[in-house]
C-alpha cells in the first residue's frame, strides 16, 4: 500500500496539475464565430480602387462591414469608381490623390479623418508596371515605377500610421507580386519595386507591431485585370498570346486568378482574426511559387 502510495500519489497530483492546466486552455480558447472576420465599424482606405484587384478587395471590405474609401489620380476615374461602387449598393467615398506625392496624400489623410473617421485599414493598392528590356528602360521611366509601386506605400503608410497608434490598432495590406520572389524579362523596376515592398512590409510590421499594428502583403498572381490585359490579348489567327498559354501552364490552377480571388485573403488580413499575423505575404497565386514546372514532353 505504502509502495502503492508512493508511486500513485505523485502521479494522481500530476495528472491533477496536468488536467487543471489543459481545463485552463480549453476553457481559454474563444470559440471562431464569423465575427472574428467581421470589419464591422471600420474605415478602410484602399489606394487605386475605382477598378481592379483594389475595387474587389474594398467591395469585400464593405460586404464585411467597413466603410470604404478609395483614391485615384483623375476625377473621372474617382467618379466611375464612385458609380461602380453605388451600383453594387456600397456607399463609399472616393477623393483625386496621386499616392506619390507626400503633399497630396497627407492632405487626403487628414481630409479623410475629418469626414469619414480615423483609418484602420490602409491596402496599399495603387500599382503601375511598365515592360520593357531593363538596357532600353530609362532611369526616368525606372524611378516613376518605384515611385508608384514602393515609394507611394511608404508615403501613405507613414500618413496613416500615427492615427492608428492613437487607436490602438491597424492593418496595413501592402499588395505585392509574383515579382516580389521572382524575376522574368521586362519588368526589372517592377521586379525591384515589389520585392522592396515585401522587405518594407517586413519592417513596418517590425517597427510597429508593438502598437498593435499589423502589416501583411498579399502576392497575386497572374490575374485578370487591365494591367494584365495585353497579356491575354488574342493573336490575330484568333489564338492565344503565347504568355496567356505560358501562365495557364504554369499554374497549378491551370487558370488565370481573377480580382475575387483576393477577397477571401483580404478580409483574412484586414480583420481581429489575423491579430498574431505580422510581416507575412499571402501568395496567392493558384499554386505558381509551389510549382517546378511541366515536364517537357
Ligand atoms: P490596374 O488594373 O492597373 O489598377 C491599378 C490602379 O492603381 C488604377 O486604379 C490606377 O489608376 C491606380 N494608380 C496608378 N498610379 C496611381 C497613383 N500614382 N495614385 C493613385 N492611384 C494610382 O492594376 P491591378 O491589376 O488591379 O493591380 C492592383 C495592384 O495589384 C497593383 O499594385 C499591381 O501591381 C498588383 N498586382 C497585380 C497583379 C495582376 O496580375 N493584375 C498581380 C500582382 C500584383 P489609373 O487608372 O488612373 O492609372
Ligand atoms: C508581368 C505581369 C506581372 C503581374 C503580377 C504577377 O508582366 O509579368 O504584369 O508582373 O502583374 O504582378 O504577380
Amino acid at each position: 500500500m505504502y509502495d502503492n502510495g508512493r508511486f500513485l500519489l505523485p502521479l494522481g497530483i500530476v495528472m491533477d496539475k496536468k488536467i487543471q492546466e489543459i481545463n485552463y486552455y480549453t476553457n481559454n480558447i474563444k470559440l471562431i464565430t464569423m465575427v472574428n472576420f467581421s470589419l464591422e465599424g471600420k474605415v478602410a482606405l484602399v489606394t487605386g480602387a475605382s477598378y481592379g484587384i483594389g475595387f474587389a478587395i474594398a467591395s469585400a471590405f464593405a460586404a464585411a462591414g467597413a466603410t470604404i474609401v478609395f483614391n485615384d489620380i483623375k476625377q473621372e476615374l474617382v467618379d466611375k469608381g464612385l458609380a461602380a461602387y453605388q451600383e453594387k449598393g456600397i456607399k463609399a467615398f472616393g477623393y483625386v490623390c496621386d499616392v506619390t506625392s507626400e503633399e497630396q496624400v497627407n492632405a487626403l489623410v487628414a481630409q479623410v479623418e475629418k469626414e469619414v473617421g480615423v483609418i484602420d485599414i490602409l491596402v496599399n493598392n495603387a500599382g503601375i508596371i511598365k515592360r520593357i528590356p531593363m538596357c532600353d528602360m530609362s532611369a526616368a521611366e525606372f524611378r516613376q515605377v518605384i515611385d508608384v509601386d514602393l515609394n507611394a506605400p511608404f508615403i501613405v503608410s507613414k500618413a496613416v500610421i500615427p492615427g492608428m497608434i492613437k487607436k490602438g490598432h491597424g492593418k496595413i495590406i501592402n499588395i505585392c507580386s509574383m515579382m516580389s520572389e521572382l524575376g522574368r524579362e521586362t519588368v526589372s523596376a517592377y521586379a525591384a519595386a515589389k520585392g522592396g515592398l515585401k522587405m518594407l512590409t517586413r519592417n513596418i510590421a517590425s517597427e510597429y507591431g508593438e502598437y498593435n499594428i499589423q502589416c501583411n502583403g498579399i502576392g497575386p498572381g497572374y490575374i485578370a485585370t487591365p494591367q494584365t490585359a495585353p497579356l491575354r490579348e488574342l493573336q490575330a489567327d484568333g489564338s492565344r498570346h503565347p504568355f496567356d498559354q505560358f501562365i495557364i501552364a504554369k499554374t497549378p490552377a491551370a487558370r488565370w486568378g481573377t480580382p475575387e480571388d483576393l477577397q477571401g485573403p483580404a478580409v483574412f488580413l484586414a480583420s481581429d482574426a489575423s491579430d498574431f499575423v505580422n510581416g507575412h505575404v499571402l501568395y496567392v497565386d493558384g499554386g505558381i511559387l509551389a510549382y517546378i514546372g511541366k515536364q517537357p514532353k
